[in-house]
C-alpha cells in the first residue's frame, strides 16, 4: 500500500473508533481489556485467526463487487505456502481416513479458452476436521498440494471429504463469537488458490450443497453459488467445479 493510501485508510480508522468511543462511552479501563483481548489471543496462536474470523469476509465480499469470473473467498488462517506437487492426482495418502471424494473439473478464462498449466494449490481439514500444520495430531503436510492442469485446462484430483469444521472455540476469537451470538461452526471446506500468468490469482473455497451451516458461516464467507454436489460415484463421492479466471 503507498503511504497516502495507509494515511487515508488510517485517518478513517481513527475518526470510526471515536465515533464508536464516543457512542458507547468507552472507558479506560474497557480499552485496556480490549488490548489485553488481543495479547491473548496472539500469545494463544490466534494472531491470524481473530482478524480472519471477523473481518476477512468484508473485504473479500467488496472486491468480489468489482471482480468477475469464480467468486473469491478468505484465505483463512491455515494456509501454507509452497506445498509440494501430488502425485498420480492424490492429494489424501491412501490410508486417509474417510470417505473418497474426487474434485474435477477445467479452468478457464472470463472468455471461456480453457486454460493449460494453471496451477491450483489446494488445502482442506481432515474427516476429524484438523488442519496439518496447525494440529500437531494431524500428519506434516497432510490434505496440502499443488497440481496443473492439463493442455485442455481440465484437472482432478483424489481427496476425502472434509468435516465439517469447528473454528478453536476455547480461546479469546470463539469467545468473541459465542458473545455476539454466532456459533463456531463453518461448513465443510476445500480451500483452493487458483493462479495463471496474466490472470488474476484466486482463492476460493468449495462448499458442499445441503451442507446445515452454508446459512450461518461463522466467519461470514460461504455463498451458496460455490457450494456444489456430492454425486455418488462407485461407493465414493465426486464433484465437479470449474474454475474462471479474470485476466489481470
Ligand atoms: C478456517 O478453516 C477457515 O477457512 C477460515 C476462513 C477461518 C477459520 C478457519
Ligand atoms: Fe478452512
Amino acid at each position: 500500500m503507498s503511504e497516502s493510501r495507509v494515511a487515508a485508510i488510517t485517518h478513517d480508522l481513527l475518526e470510526a473508533f471515536q465515533r464508536i468511543v464516543e457512542k458507547h462511552n468507552i472507558t479506560q479501563a474497557e480499552y485496556r481489556a480490549a488490548v489485553e483481548f488481543i495479547d491473548e489471543a496472539v500469545t494463544k496462536g490466534e494472531t491470524f485467526l481473530l482478524p480472519d474470523a471477523f473481518l476477512e469476509s468484508t473485504v473479500v465480499a467488496n472486491a468480489s463487487k468489482q471482480q468477475q469470473g469464480t467468486p473469491g473467498q478468505v484465505l483463512g488462517p491455515y494456509y501454507v505456502p509452497d506445498s509440494p506437487w501430488i502425485e498420480d492426482d492424490r492429494l489424501a495418502r491412501e490410508e486417509e481416513p474417510g470417505e473418497r471424494l474426487t474434485i474435477r473439473g477445467e479452468v478457464r478464462d472470463t472468455d471461456g479458452r480453457p486454460l493449460a498449466d494453471a496451477v491450483l494449490d489446494v488445502w482442506q481439514a481432515d474427516a476429524k476436521g484438523r488442519y496439518s500444520s496447525f494440529d500437531p495430531s494431524a500428519p506434516k503436510g497432510n490434505l496440502r498440494g499443488r497440481l496443473r492442469t492439463g493442455r485442455d485446462g481440465s484437472y482432478a484430483f483424489e481427496t476425502v471429504v472434509p468435516a465439517q469444521y469447528t473454528i478453536p472455540h476455547q480461546g479469546p476469537t470463539g469467545r468473541l463469537l459465542k458473545e455476539i451470538g454466532r456459533h463456531p461452526w463453518r461448513p465443510a471446506h476445500v480451500h483452493v488458490i487458483a493462479t495463471h500468468d496474466g490472470y488474476r490469482p484466486l482463492t476460493t473455497q468449495i462448499y458442499f450443497q445441503g451442507d446445515e451451516y452454508l446459512d450461518s458461516d461463522s466467519v461470514r464467507a460461504a455463498r451458496p453459488d460455490l457450494a456444489f454436489a456430492l454425486h455418488p460415484a462407485d461407493g465414493a463421492k465426486s464433484l465437479a467445479f470449474d474454475i474462471v479466471l479474470e485476466p489481470a
